[in-house]
C-alpha cells in the first residue's frame, strides 16, 4: 500500500531506509527493462564502453556477463527520465527537501551467477557534503532471497563514516568492504520486493546484496539524488556540474 509521503520520511529518518511496493508502473519497468537489452546487445548503439562494467573474469559484452552500467541517466534519455519519476521525485523531497540534484546513477544487471557487493555506505565513495543523499533502487525484476537482493542494517546511518579498509577480491574485481567487526549482521534485513518497487536508502546505511544463486537476472537501478544545497568536497578535483531535476540552484553549493 502506498502511505502518505510524511510516514515515509519519518520510517526514512529512523531506519534509514524505506520499501515502496508498486511506486513504478509495470510499462515503465518495462520500458527501463528492455532498454538495458538494446543498449548491451547493442540494438541501440553508443552506451559508452567505459561505463559498462563486467562480472569478475568476464571479456565481453553480453547480458549474461554485465555487472552494471555506470552513469546510465546521465548516458541514455531512458534513464534520465526514470531520474525524474513524479512519485519517486516526491518521496525524495519528503526526505531532503524540494531542491534536488542527481548525484548520479547505476544500473545494476545482476546476471545469473552474479557476485556479492560487500558491506559499504555510499557516503565513503562521494565526495559530497552533508552526507544525506538518498538513493532510490527500482526492482526491475522481482526480488527474491535467492536473487541476490540488497540486505540493510537498519540504523546505521546515524555512526557518520566507517572505516572501509578491508580489502574484498574475486578473480580481477578489486574492492573494498567495511570490516566484519563493526557489523551487526544479527540485525540485517533483505529488501524484497516485486518489479516496480523501490527502496530508498541513506547514503551513510551500511547495505550489501548477496549473490545471484537464480537463473534469471535480478536488475536494480539505484539513482542517487542529493539537495541542491549540498558541497563538493574533493579540492583535488573540479567540481563536475550536476542536474537539477526540481526546485531551485544556491550559489557556491553544487
Ligand atoms: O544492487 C546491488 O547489487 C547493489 C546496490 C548498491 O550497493 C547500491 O545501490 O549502493
Amino acid at each position: 500500500m502506498v502511505k502518505d509521503n510524511g510516514s515515509y520520511a519519518e520510517q526514512y529518518r529512523e531506519q534509514g531506509y524505506l520499501v515502496v511496493e508498486d511506486l513504478v508502473s509495470a510499462e515503465e519497468v518495462q520500458q527501463v527493462r528492455q532498454r538495458t537489452e538494446d543498449l548491451i546487445s547493442g540494438v541501440v548503439p553508443g552506451y559508452p564502453l567505459e561505463d559498462i562494467e563486467l562480472e569478475p573474469g568476464a571479456e565481453r559484452v553480453e547480458l549474461a556477463t554485465v555487472r552494471k552500467l555506470n552513469r546510465p541517466a546521465a548516458n541514455d534519455p531512458v534513464f534520465l527520465a526514470h531520474a525524474g519519476h513524479p512519485r519517486i521525485l516526491a518521496i525524495v523531497e519528503s526526505i531532503i527537501g524540494p531542491d534536488i540534484k542527481l548525484y548520479n546513477s547505476q544500473c545494476f544487471m545482476k546476471p545469473p551467477g552474479g557476485v556479492e557487493k560487500p558491506y559499504h555506505q555510499d557516503s565513503a565513495y562521494f565526495a559530497i557534503e552533508p552526507m544525506d543523499l538518498v538513493t532510490c533502487w527500482t526492482a526491475l525484476d522481482d526480488v527474491t532471497l535467492d536473487k541476490g537482493p540488497m540486505h540493510v542494517i537498519p540504523g546505521s546511518h546515524r555512526q557518520g563514516v566507517l572505516d572501509h579498509s578491508q580489502p574484498w577480491v574475486v578473480r580481477d574485481r578489486r574492492d573494498k568492504q567495511v570490516p566484519d567487526e563493526a557489523l551487526d549482521r544479527g540485525r540485517e534485513t533483505p529488501l524484497l520486493m516485486p518489479a516496480g518497487g523501490c527502496s530508498f536508502h541513506h547514503s551513510l546505511l551500511l547495505h550489501r546484496s548477496t549473490p545471484n544463486r537464480s537463473t534469471t537476472s535480478r536488475r536494480g537501478l539505484a539513482v542517487h539524488y542529493m539537495s541542491a544545497r549540498s558541497r563538493w568536497t574533493d579540492d583535488s578535483r573540479p567540481q563536475p556540474s550536476y542536474v537539477l531535476l526540481q526546485g531551485r540552484e544556491y550559489p557556491g553549493c553544487v
